[in-house]
Parts: structure tokens; C-alpha cells; sequence
């Protein structure tokens, strides 16, 4: 652009020459006379002509003029800077709506927006952010105050049955107006969850949040505070001897890990929250907070670790309102799916959740059909509460997939699910025990979950229960006990796991829900068959698997136990369901039931140092053979349906409102549309 012979005709002064000769370069022909830099120069002529006053007076003039520029410029900075820059907390939200960006809006709500209730992040509002007062969300409990918690624990624990003194609100409860029982959530009708929506909404708030604690709290009774004392013995045991790892194993005082992740920790939070523990939850939280990572280089099993920690983190987060526990319900969620890509999108039964990478196990390409149709409730509420339809679009198009298959047997279906065909394998074995169980759970929850508006969930759902009827059920001697066994190949076989126990209490969530009287009828028989497997034991526990005696004999019992089935891990179904039929009958034998069983764990099961432990031999009072291992659904689920079994109070997880999933991690019913 410059050249020597350009710069032998410029004027002298340096700053012309590249503004002159360039402009006449770009007119094209030297007699063009480029009017701007005409003018330019002709300006400079006149400013040239000026005296010197003249010339300092204008220079004094713009001096002038710029100061009261630059002066203005930075009074009218701040506020605009605090409409332009984004809080935290902002752009959190923001990042999770990508609906927001679409062309089209996203399938589901707007997310829920991550709380600020422990100060991390100021909460914002658009509008004026920079002055509004901090609005701390969720429970005043979680937040940093004087705890009130003792009143509260006195009043549990105490016979004196004071009410709680209301404590003094400051201003920002008052805006907020939530208060939280420790009781878990009671959601008033009008205040119920929104199911997922073709709109973007205002960020969702938990359950909780939304509750009021209008009611006086309903006494904790007797049996109530035998089980907060187990949980409290079983959480020392964990908290000495395992804290942070997965299992207790109380005998040898350490600890065992499957993922290394805390799991009964997690497992526990909501039995904390619903059993009113709250120093303990605390604690816990505490370690949720700085300790919980999931960047780690591990294989963990997706049905495993959705069920225990994203529902856990899911449904404590709904309890308590506090948003540290959504944030790691998301990070667990988007970390296990990689699980869902496999050339069928039935997902892998294992994830690396630190590399992303999926597989099957080593030795087959199958999953389990429990498993794939076991994380439903989860990954739904995960794209609820977040707005990311990804979740739910990934556990639904599984479950659409497995409702078309064929190789069920009048809908029962066989355990086995390939990951590339997506057909089922090993054809011809029903059961309702383990790789088959919670499939039919989920098809009733899951319809219950989405306001009962998903016809499909529900009709695999009544076929199967029809299949049950028709293939499955038969009747034991001398007794006459109603049980759910097995067919391979056209062969029954009066073998059935404890797992089944669920059944009952799920028929019951149905009739509840308004299917046929024939379900609770039904119930009723299996949870009495439930029952039995305890009480015609020797030690008053069920062991893992019973056969029945379908011909009486002499001096034999319903339930036969073989050697190899004799042990109890600790199991939560007979208690699940017997919670479910006293809440649905208010028949009292149903209670008494489970307070026989309470009290054999502590019989054979407590360990003194703390905690409990399975055991090999049901039929050995004298030495069950403790296992040395206390299974994080001992505190995710057992303890948690004794205590809700115990209770009188509907409103304490109210059936109406919230689901559990099915490690007892309750999640709210998504309200009709
Ligand atoms: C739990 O992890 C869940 O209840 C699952 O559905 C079945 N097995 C255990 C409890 O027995």
C-alpha cells in the first residue's frame, strides 16, 4: 500500500501522506479530487489560519467537553453493567434451559432454578437485581439462623407434646412464606406439582417449599421412636466405623465399597429428614457438600445408582428444599447417560461415570428388564425439575419400546433385554422376583407419577396383574396361603423371593388410585402370605427365597426353606408393604405385623457397637451367622416404611402427593393437567 514514489510527492507532514495518497489510490484516476479528504485538508488550512488565542480557546472548549463525556459515561455505567452481568445464579438457570434457545419451546417446564439457601449464590430478581434483599429459598432450617431444631426434636422425642414456638420470622421469611415440617412436605391440592409442559414456566420450587405447616405436628408414638432409636444405632455404627463409605460392616468395624460413593449416606438422607434427625442430616449434608464427587473414574450400575443416589438426591432435595442436592442429583444424571447409547437405546447396565463410556457385563450383551424400566420415576423427575427434556425423552422411549415387544407372556414379561436387537432373551422364565420385579412396580408409579394420564403404562400394567392371576398364583398347604411363583417353560414352581413382598403394597397403590377392589383383595392375601415367610421361621425373618407347599404333609409348614436361601439381607418389601395397607385400611394388625418384625432385627440382626448386619440363617436363633454387612437400604428403606408404618399422621408423605420410587425415595405426583 505505501511506496516510495507515494511518499516523494506527500506533503510533509507524516500524518497526510497515507490519508492522502490512499484515497487518490482508491478513486482510481488521478484527477479525482476525493471530496473528503478535500475537505480534510482544507480544515487544516483554516485551523492553520486561526491565531493562537483563537486556537486555544477551541482546543480549551473540547478539553472541556470531553471531561463532562467521560464524567457521565461512568455515573451511567453501574446500573447498566448490573443489567448486563449475569449472576451466578442467572446464568446457572440459563445454561439449563436450553428451551430457551430453541426455535421451538422445550417439551417441559422451565427448569428449577438452583437455590441459594446457604448463601452460595445471591438470588436475583431480573427486574432489579442489584437491589433487591437476599431471598434465601427452601427450609428455614437449612438456613444460617439460630436452629430451632431442638424444640422441634424435644417435642418428637419428649413425652411433653409442646408445640413448637413459632420462631421470630425475619423479614425475608415473611417474603418468602414457606415454612417446612420436618415431617415432610404436606402440598396443598392447589399447590401440587406441574406435570411437564409443552410451556417454559417460572422455574419449579421443590415440594417442600411450596408446603405449609398449617397442621399442629401428630406426636411421635412409641413404635415411632423404637425405630428412630434402630436408625440412630445403625447410623453410629455407619458414622464410626464406615462414614463416607458405601456399606458398614459392623462386625469387623470397617466398611465396604461398590461404587465409592457414599451410598448409604445418600441412601439415608430423606429417612434423616422424614424421621426428623436433624443433626444428623446435617452432618450428612455437610459431607454431600465438600465430599460428594462424581468425577470419578468408576463403573457404577445405572439401575443401582439411580434408584439409591439420584433418587435419593431427588427426593431429599424435594423434603428439604435445598438446592445443593438438585445440583448433584443433576451432575449424577447427566453423568449416567452414557448409558442410553447402545445401538437399540436399551440402556447398558454399567457407566464410567468419570470417562462417560457405557458397557454391558463382561460376559453378555443383555440388560435386565427391572433394571432398563426401573429408572423411570428418576430420570422424569430429573427433566421436571431441570426443564431438560433428555432425561425423560431417553427412559421413555425405552419403556414405548419394551410395550410394543413381543415374548410376553399375557404381559408378563421374561427377565432378559438385549442391548442390540432390544428384544428380550432367554425367552420362556416369569417371575416377579429379582430382574423382573420393579418393572411392574414402575408401570403403576409411573402412570400414578404423570397424573394418570399415560394410558399405555396402565394397560401393561392391568395385563400383567391379569398374567399374574393366570399364571402365576397358587395356593400353599395347609394354610391356604395365596403366592405368587414362577413358570419356565410351561413349568410353575412354588419358589418365591422376598422380592415379591413389594406386590402387595403396590396392588394396594393402585386400588387406592382406582383400579379394580379385585387388586386390594388380592393384596390383601399376598401381604398375609408376606407375613408368614416371618412368622413360620425361626427366628420371625423372612430368608431371601421360600417354596411352598403346594400338598399338605404332615408336620410340614407353607414355607419350605432351602439351605442355600436361608438369609435375610435386611429387606425392606413385607415392611413396604405393610405400610401401604395400613395406610389404605387402618387395619392395626398390619402395624402389629411389623412391630414383630422391628423387633426381630434387633433380636438377630443388631450389633452392639452399632449398626445391623444381614445374617446367613434365618432358621438358627441361636446363631443366624451374621453376614457382616449392613445393605444401604436397611436405612433408605427399611427403617423409613417402619416409621411411616408406625404413624397415624396420612400426611406424613401423603400417597396422594408423592410416589416412592423404588428404594423409597419419595417424588412428587405431577399434578393433573
Ligand atoms: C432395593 O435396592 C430396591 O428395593 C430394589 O427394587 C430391590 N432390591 C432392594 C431391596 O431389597
Amino acid at each position: 500500500m505505501y511506496s516510495a514514489a507515494a511518499a516523494a510527492v506527500s506533503p510533509p507532514r507524516r500524518d497526510f501522506i497515507s490519508v492522502t495518497l490512499s484515497a487518490e489510490r482508491a478513486g482510481g484516476t488521478g484527477g479525482y479530487n476525493n471530496s473528503k479528504a478535500w475537505r480534510r485538508r482544507s480544515c487544516w488550512r483554516k485551523w492553520k489560519q486561526l491565531s493562537r488565542l483563537q486556537r486555544s480557546v477551541i482546543l480549551f472548549l473540547f478539553a472541556f467537553l470531553a471531561v463532562c463525556g467521560v464524567l457521565s459515561y461512568t455515573s451511567l455505567g453501574e446500573p447498566w453493567k448490573s443489567l448486563t452481568i449475569k449472576s451466578p445464579d442467572d446464568q446457572r438457570t440459563e445454561s439449563a434451559i436450553p428451551g430457551l434457545k430453541l426455535a421451538n419451546p422445550a417439551v417441559l417446564p422451565a427448569p428449577q432454578k438452583a437455590d441459594a439457601n446457604l448463601g452460595d449464590y445471591p438470588e436475583l430478581s431480573p427486574q432489579k437485581p442489584p437491589k433487591l434483599p437476599h431471598i434465601r429459598r427452601g427450609p428455614s432450617n437449612l438456613q444460617i439462623k439460630p436452629p430451632r431444631r431442638d424444640v422441634r426434636l424435644k417435642t418428637r422425642h419428649g413425652t411433653s407434646r409442646a408445640v413448637e414456638q413459632p420462631v421470630q420470622p425475619d423479614k425475608e421469611e415473611k417474603t418468602e412464606k414457606s415454612v417446612i415440617s420436618w415431617r415432610g412436605a404436606v402440598i396443598e391440592p392447589d399447590q401440587s406439582t406441574e406435570p411437564p409442559s409443552s410451556k417454559i414456566k417460572e422455574p419449579e420450587k421443590p415440594s417442600s417449599v411450596e408446603a405449609e405447616d398449617q397442621k399442629e405436628p401428630v406426636p411421635i408414638n412409641e413404635r415411632q421412636m423404637a425405630v428412630i432409636e434402630a436408625f440412630r444405632h445403625a447410623w453410629k455404627g455407619y458414622r464410626d466405623f464406615a462414614w463416607g463409605h458405601d456399606e458398614l460392616k459392623p462386625l469387623s468395624k470397617s466398611y465396604s465399597e461398590w461404587f465409592g460413593l457414599g451410598l448409604t449416606l445418600i441412601d439415608a438422607l430423606d429417612t434423616m429428614w422424614i424421621l426428623g434427625l436433624k443433626e444428623e442430616f446435617e452432618e450428612a449434608r455437610k459431607w454431600v457438600a465438600t465430599d460428594l464427587a462424581f468425577d470419578k473414574n468408576v463403573d457404577v450400575n445405572l439401575f443401582e445408582s439411580t434408584i439409591r443416589i439420584l433418587g435419593g438426591l431427588l427426593s431429599t432435595y424435594h423434603l428439604s428444599g435445598d438446592s445443593l442436592f438438585l445440583e448433584k442429583a443433576k451432575d449424577i444424571g447427566n453423568r449416567l447417560m452414557p448409558a442410553f447409547k447402545t445401538p437399540s437405546k436399551i440402556p447398558y447396565s454399567d457407566v464410567n461415570i468419570g470417562r462417560g463410556t457405557a458397557h454391558p457385563p463382561r460376559w453378555t450383551s443383555d440388560s435386565t428388564v427391572a433394571e432398563v424400566t426401573s429408572i423411570q420415576l428418576e430420570f422424569r423427575e430429573l427433566s421436571r425439575l431441570t426443564g431438560d427434556e433428555k432425561f425423560q425423552k431417553a427412559v421413555d422411549e425405552v419403556m414405548k419400546h419394551v410395550h410394543t415387544l413381543s415374548g410376553k407372556n399375557d404381559g408378563l414379561v421374561p427377565m432378559f433385554i438385549n442391548t442390540n436387537s432390544g428384544q428380550f432373551t432367554h425367552l420362556g422364565v416369569y417371575t416377579l422376583g429379582a430382574r423382573a420385579d420393579s418393572y411392574y412396580e414402575y408401570l403403576l408409579k409411573q402412570w400414578i407419577q404423570g397424573g394418570k394420564k399415560e394410558n399405555e403404562l396402565l394397560e401393561d400394567y392391568m395385563r400383567a396383574i391379569e398374567g399374574v392371576k393366570k399364571h402365576l398364583l397358587q395356593r400353599s398347604q395347609p394354610k391356604q396361603l395365596t403366592f405368587v411363583g414362577e413358570l419356565a417353560h410351561g413349568h410353575f414352581s412354588a419358589k418365591m423371593d422376598h422380592l415379591v413382598c413389594f406386590l402387595p403394597g403396590t396392588l394396594a397403590l393402585g386400588a387406592h388410585n382406582g383400579l379394580t377392589a379385585d387388586h386390594m383383595k388380592l393384596a390383601e392375601a399376598l401381604i398375609e402370605t408376606c407375613y408368614q415367610m416371618y412368622a413360620q421361621v425361626e427366628t420371625g425373618l423372612s430368608p431371601e427365597i421360600v417354596h411352598f407347599n403346594l400338598h399338605a404333609q404332615k408336620g410340614h409348614k407353607d414355607v419350605e426353606i432351602k439351605p442355600a436361601d436361608r438369609h435375610n439381607l435386611l429387606r425392606p418389601e413385607t415392611v413396604e408393604s405393610l405400610f401401604y395397607m395400613y395406610r389404605f385400611t387402618g387395619d392395626k394388625k398390619y402395624q402389629d405385623w411389623g412391630w414383630e418384625i422391628l423387633q426381630n432385627f434387633n433380636k438377630y440382626t443388631r450389633v452392639p457397637t452399632g449398626g445391623y448386619t444381614s445374617i446367613n440363617n434365618v432358621q438358627n436363633p441361636s446363631n443366624p451367622e451374621p453376614r457382616d454387612k449392613m445393605e444401604s437400604f436397611f436405612l433408605g428403606e427399611t427403617l423409613k416404611y417402619m416409621f411411616l408404618l408406625f404413624s397415624d399422621d396420612i400426611d406424613l408423605i401423603n400417597l396422594d402427593k408423592y410416589v416412592f420410587n423404588t428404594e423409597a425415595h419419595p417424588l412428587p405426583i405431577w399434578a393433573p393437567a
